[in-house]
């Protein structure tokens, strides 16, 4: 049965690996830096203004989230790293967070790795590619806040971010923006056809 986005419930948040849940559930997961736009897109698709927090003070997602997509697989937020605010600590804390969550052998069917469509990819960024690009797990780039650029900037930041080694093994980047919501029909097919499956269209 066609996936019902706006079936998408808050199910929890877990600050350790040993709080995550166990029920095996799918999961599709989205990373990226502090502000780059998850909480944004997770509301998106869900068609759902208010169910994760979207803040104007980046770092405040400190734990992973769990959203549970129509009673089929989970979306995680996992924490926004390399915000230039918090201490080297808790950033050293975020992204062995998440190093340790991607190898942990949770059910992951597909990591969504989000980019600011301004930005250069940072380090955090190429490092998250080239582990990707060997992990066997299927993943996509999804370039956020489209609405920013133009056409021909959007095009030239595509073509820079081709050069970036691991990125020959995805397909093509997603282009997403929660303002006008460019792509986000795609993100939910791309989600979809994990299942094998299409959104359900009730926007
Ligand atoms: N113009 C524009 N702004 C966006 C878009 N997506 C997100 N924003 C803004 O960017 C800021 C951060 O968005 P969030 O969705 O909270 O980012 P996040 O990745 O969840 O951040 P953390 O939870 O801190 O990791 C907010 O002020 C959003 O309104 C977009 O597509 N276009
Ligand atoms: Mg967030």
């Amino acid at each position: 049965m066609a996936i019902n986005f706006r079936k998408t419930v808050f199910k929890g948040v877990a600050a350790k690996l040993d709080q995550c849940p166990n029920d095996q559930l799918p999961e599709i997961v989205m990373s990226g830096r502090s502000n780059v736009g998850k909480s944004s897109l997770i509301n998106a698709l869900a068609g759902q203004s208010k169910l994760a927090r979207v803040s104007n003070t980046p770092g405040k997602t400190r734990m992973v989230i769990y959203f549970e997509v129509d009673e089929r697989f989970y979306l995680t937020d996992l924490p926004g790293y390399g915000y230039a605010k918090v201490s080297k600590e808790v950033k050293a804390g975020f992204s062995e967070l998440v190093d340790q969550y991607l190898s942990a052998g949770r059910p992951i069917v597909m990591v969504m790795h989000l980019m600011d469509i301004r930005h250069k990819p940072s380090a955090h960024d190429m490092q998250m590619i080239s582990w990707l690009s060997s992990s066997g797990t299927p993943w996509r780039i999804v370039l956020t806040k489209s609405d920013k650029l133009s056409r021909q900037q959007i095009n030239k930041q595509v073509q820079e971010l081709r050069k970036v080694p691991g990125m020959k093994e995805a397909s093509q980047p997603l282009l997403f923006s929660a303002l006008n919501r460019q792509g986000l029909t795609e993100v939910r097919e791309t989600i979809a056809e994990v299942f094998d499956d299409i959104p359900v269209e009730n926007d």
